[in-house]
Order: structure tokens, then sequence, then C-alpha cells
């Protein structure tokens, strides 16, 4: 009996002992990320919008129609804001709604995204606005989009005006875009965005004139805050990509293409104020951008998988794949894999070494709720290890607070903290959501790093 009783109690103790406290740092931003055109609702004179309407092009031909009808929900999603905790809520505005026809302001909407941060900000929560995030007035994209050369100068018209609307309402954190390199890539190559091209050539203008506007944005931003701080960086997706097959050079080669385009094409051109950015037999640019240096004064990473790459003989040459145990997939059909979360930091860090990282997203599509748990907290031993090394990551923002509509996937991946319910509209808690308040209340978990569950 005494043998079992001490047994018993080894067990015990050292099960207990594995278990860490990971404590983040006190001004910690928890935060929340959303998107206008996903969850607002009646983007109606966005290019979203029009393509949505084309036939075949989003899942279940669904559309994004009052999508969770967040614009006419502030006081209500505020709440859930609350009830979680955030400290930082991450935003875009809409620039379709703000200027729906070229050199035509709509000062309704400035007005309502007013409310909004003054809804926030009242609610001790700081406001993180993101200025594009994928979708374009309709008469821009009728122009040619961002291959359009005229573009950055309209975006610039486009972020005076914002600033000039809600600059004095005390927002300190600005992305100018989100995601540039995937939604291009979107758009132009595989055809799954608007303008729905499937032409690799056709990549390089807007990339290009995507990284002027980004330039010019963050140069108005500060000359209209003068003295008022105000914090301008941009959001880049980071996937960790890695050759199929190591013996293979031809994998190789073709994770380095994509990695340099995907991965780093903007945020290099910023790092050296020169777009050199290329693609064997589809173009290859060489130009100077001094004007780009110095532009971030943070760095906003979206972590969401890891890629094998394989080489192809034939278009596209490059295959991107999930390979794990089926747990370890989602239902975007995507790896899981947190500790990628501590690599791409890392990576992004040899760029610009002085930079603060916020991880401006981090989701999982988990319809069940089984996963979302242990994705997040997952993620965030991680990002702690990167804190404990002395890196200056200011937050986390998780992707997203209700379920949204998931552009070309339609509303079928769940990614929300809380379920959509689309013939009620009604926001219901998913039990991750009290997981997620319970580590912001708490400002940390427990955590036992020898029972994780995604390898
Ligand atoms: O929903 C998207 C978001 O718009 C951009 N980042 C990835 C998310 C999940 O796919």
């Amino acid at each position: 009996m005494k043998k079992y009783t001490c047994l018993l109690l080894f067990f015990i103790c050292s099960s207990a002992m594995a278990t860490q406290m990971i404590n983040f740092p006190e001004n910690f931003q928890w935060c929340v990320s959303t998107s206008s055109h996903q969850i607002e609702g009646n983007n109606i004179d966005s290019d979203w919008w029009e393509y949505e309407h084309r036939p075949g092009t989003i899942k279940n031909n669904d559309k994004s129609n009052d999508g969770g009808d967040h614009w006419n929900r502030l006081e209500q999603d505020t709440q859930l804001l609350v009830d979680l905790g955030i400290k930082s809520y991450r935003f875009s505005l809409e620039w379709a709604k703000i200027e729906p026809r070229e050199g035509e302001w709509n000062q309704a909407a400035l007005d309502h995204y007013k409310q909004e941060i003054l809804l926030l900000k009242k609610n001790k929560i700081q406001p993180f606005i993101t200025l594009h995030h994928f979708s374009l007035p309709l008469w821009l994209a009728n122009k040619g989009g961002w291959s359009s050369p005229s573009a950055p100068a309209s975006f610039q018209k486009y972020v005076t005006k914002v600033y000039e609307s809600l600059g004095d309402l005390g927002v300190e954190y600005w992305v100018t875009f989100n995601e540039p390199t995937w939604n291009l890539i979107s758009g132009y190559v595989t055809g799954e965005f608007p303008p729905g091209k499937k032409d690799l050539k056709l990549l390089e203008a807007p990339l290009r004139e995507v990284a002027l506007a980004h330039g010019l944005a963050y140069k108005t931003l500060h000359e209209l805050a003068g003295d008022r701080p105000i914090q301008v960086g941009l959001v880049q997706n980071l996937n960790v990509l890695v050759p199929l097959r190591s013996w293979n050079p031809l994998d190789h080669y073709a994770k380095s293409i994509l990695d340099k385009i995907y991965n780093w094409s903007i945020l290099q051109t910023i790092k050296d104020g020169h777009f050199k950015v290329s693609f064997p037999t589809a173009f290859s640019s060489d130009i100077p951008m001094p004007q780009l240096k110095d532009t971030l004064d943070f760095l906003g990473i979206n972590y969401y998988n890891r890629q094998f790459i394989k080489f192809l003989f034939t278009p596209p040459f490059i295959a991107s794949l999930a390979v794990a145990p089926e747990e370890n997939i989602s239902e975007m059909g995507w790896e899981i894999y947190p500790k990628g979360i501590y690599t791409v930091v890392k990576q992004a860090r040899k760029l610009f070494p002085q930079t603060p990282v916020f991880i401006t997203e981090s989701g999982i599509a988990d319809k069940s709720d089984s996963k979302r748990s242990d994705f997040i907290k997952e993620h965030l031993f991680h990002i702690h290890q990167l804190l404990t090394e002395g890196i200056p990551v200011l937050g986390y923002c998780y992707w997203t607070l209700v379920d949204n509509f998931e552009w070309a996937h339609g509303f079928e991946p769940k990614f929300g903290l809380y379920e959509l319910d689309l013939k009620t509209l009604k926001r219901i808690p998913r039990p991750s959501a009290k997981v997620y308040a319970d580590i912001i209340k708490n400002n940390g978990f427990g955590f036992d790093p020898t029972k994780t569950r995604f390898k």
C-alpha cells in the first residue's frame, strides 16, 4: 500500500513540476483581429462585392451579403471584446464605403468609424486600424486596381482623408496594408481573389505599386500626425516553408523562389529601399525606392502554417503541401505548427533587428472548437519564448472574433471565438472564448511543454 502511495505521489508531483506558469509582460496587448469586408456586410461598392456575384468564384456560391452585420452591431460586438478582456482591437476601414466613387467622400461612413473608435476607447480598448485589408473600391478596380500607376496616389488621398477625419481620436497603431503578397498572388496568379487573373507576369506591377503606396501612406500619416505619437506598420503573412524532399535541389530552388516573393518581397523592398523582385521566366524588376527605407515603426506578423514545397515540371511549377498527421491539419487544410511562430519572428528579426513585432493574426478554422484552445496556448508558449529572449513582441491578436466571410471559402471555415448563427446573426461563445478570456485575465496560463498536442 505504502509503495502505491509513493508511486502516486511521484506521478502527481512530476506532472505538477512539468507545468510552468507562462506569464506575459504587464503591458502585453491581448488582441483580436477582424476585417471590414469579412464582417460588416453590404460592401456594395467594392471589387469583392462584384467578384462574389460572378458565378463560381466563391465556395458554395456564398456571398458576403450582410456578413455578420457588424456595421449595425457596434455596441453588441464591443461588448464581446469587453467580455473577453481584450486590450487592443485590430479592425480595418473600408475604403469602398469611405470613397464609394472617385473623389466622393461618404461622411456617414467616416462618422461611423469615429463612433466605433470612440466606443472602443470608452471601453478602454485600443483601436488598431488597418487601412487596406484586401478589398478595393470598384471604381479603382475598374481602372486596373493595384496595377494602375495612379493607385498609390489614390491610396494617399484616402489615407489623408481618413487621418484628417479620425486622427484626433488618439489611435496609436496604423497598418497600411494587410498581407499584400498573399492578396496580390491570389488576385493575379492563382485567380482566387479579384481581379481573378492567373498570370505570373501580371504580379510585378501591383507588387511595385503597393510598395510605393505603403511608402506614401507612411510619410503622409506621420506628416499629418506631427507630434502625435503614432506607430505606422505593415502586416505581412509569413509561412514556414520547407523543401518537401530535402535531397532534391529542385525542391530547394522552388522553396527559395516562393520564400523570396511570398514572404519577403515587400519587406525586403522596405529594408533595402530598392524593389528588386523577380520570378524566373515571368519578370525581373530592379527599381530604387529610397523613400521606402525606414518606413516601419513596427512589423505586424500574421502566422498560420508550415508548408512543404515541391517543384513541378509543368505550370504552376510550385506546389505547396501540408504534410502532417490528420490531427495536425485544420479545416482550411493547413498544418497546425505552433513552433513556426517562433521561426518566422526570428527570421523577420534578421531583416529588422530593431523593429518591434506585433503578432497581428494567428487563428484556426475549427468548427467543433476541439483544437482552438490548445492552438492558442501552444502559439503563446512560443511567443513567450521570444519574449524571454528579449524580442519585443508587443501583442497577440487571435483571428478572429466572430465567424466571418472567409473570402473564396465563403462562410464555411469557422475561425471565430464566437460562432455566428447565419440565420439569426446571433453570436454564440465557443468554449475557447472562455479559455482566451482566462488567459487574458491572468495575463498568462499554466502549461506543460512536454505535453504539447501539435508537434
Ligand atoms: O481571413 C483571413 C484574413 O482576411 C487575412 N489573414 C488570414 C485570415 C484567415 O485565412
